[in-house]
């Protein structure tokens, strides 16, 4: 472990490219109940009611408005030092990228430049038959489920259950994955696949990977260095690390 410490240390002084794989851990802190766990919504809600293209068929006006009420917790919300600290360390990496699973949109109005959404984004919206896209401000409002031009329903720009996931995405993260230093899983339970492939990837490929979550999960074992606690706490310890890391090198060149 300390070993493995000293290592992160010595990589965070050189490394120009890292990798933030994370999930709705992430945005606990901001008060967005996770999946699953003793809070989280999976335990009220089955996703098999809710979160597939068929329970929407079903009942269009019943997922609607259980996204409608989800989007709004997220407007009420704001990221938090997680997400934070995550942007701040663009001033002292070549290259900071996150892979989300998350649709909540923290990372962007955190100021992270490079964000690749796997799941989806609960901001934007397409049309299931002609699959013209529409974001929240644009809207057609008079039903209570929208529809498009085309008479098609509109439907949230999430991946359900069964859906492929956005392939520009999906493809770019497992480039970063691939060549990145450094690779940190946040708040992540790492069971959902494609997704949870990401982090395999880059240890394929040998690199460096830190798991933050308040308890262990799948990946615990596969990672490097399994930091527990909440990710607004130890992510801006790591950004003091680097901090000094950086000055460090500086003052020894
Ligand atoms: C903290 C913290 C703090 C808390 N600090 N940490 C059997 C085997 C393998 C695969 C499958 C299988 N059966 C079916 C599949 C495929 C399926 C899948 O993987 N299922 C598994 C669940 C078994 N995958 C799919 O269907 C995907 N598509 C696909 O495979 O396409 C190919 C295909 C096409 C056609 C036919 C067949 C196949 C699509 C998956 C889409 C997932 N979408 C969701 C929901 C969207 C709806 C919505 O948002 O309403 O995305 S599922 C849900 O899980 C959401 C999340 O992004 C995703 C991941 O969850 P996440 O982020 O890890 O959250 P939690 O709650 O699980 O974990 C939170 C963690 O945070 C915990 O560890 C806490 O400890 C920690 N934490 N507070 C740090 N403060
Ligand atoms: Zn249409």
């Amino acid at each position: 472990m300390l070993q493995q410490y000293e290592k992160l240390k010595n990589l965070l002084a050189s490394a120009k490219k890292i990798v933030f794989f994370t999930g709705a851990g992430i945005s606990a802190e901001s008060g967005i109940p996770t999946f699953r766990g003793k809070d989280g919504i999976w335990n009220k809600m089955k996703p098999e009611e809710l979160a597939n293209f068929n329970a929407f068929l079903r009942n269009p006006e019943i997922v609607w408005e259980w996204y409608q009420y989800r989007k709004k917790i997220v407007h009420q919300a704001s990221p938090n030092a997680a997400h934070l600290t995550i942007s701040e360390l663009q001033n002292y990496f070549d290259e900071v990228v996150v892979v989300t699973q998350n649709v909540d949109n923290f990372h962007r109005r955190a100021g992270s430049k490079i964000v690749y959404e796997l799941h989806g984004n609960i901001e934007k919206n397409y049309c299931i038959n002609c699959k013209k896209r529409y974001d929240d401000v644009n809207l057609p409002v008079e039903n209570k489920v929208p529809t498009c031009g085309c008479g098609g329903l509109i439907r949230p720009d999430i991946v359900w259950f069964g859906e492929f996931l956005p392939e520009e995405a999906y493809s770019l993260s497992e480039t970063a994955a691939e060549t990145c230093d450094v690779l940190f899983i946040v708040g992540t339970s790492a069971v959902v696949f494609p997704a949870a492939n990401i982090p395999y990837i880059a240890k394929r490929n040998g690199k460096f990977l830190i798991e933050v979550n308040i308890e262990k999960t799948e990946l615990s074992n596969v990672a490097d260095l399994s930091l527990i606690g909440k990710a607004g706490e130890i992510l801006p310890q790591i950004l003091q690390l680097v901090k000094e890391e950086k000055n460090y090198g500086k003052n020894e060149s």
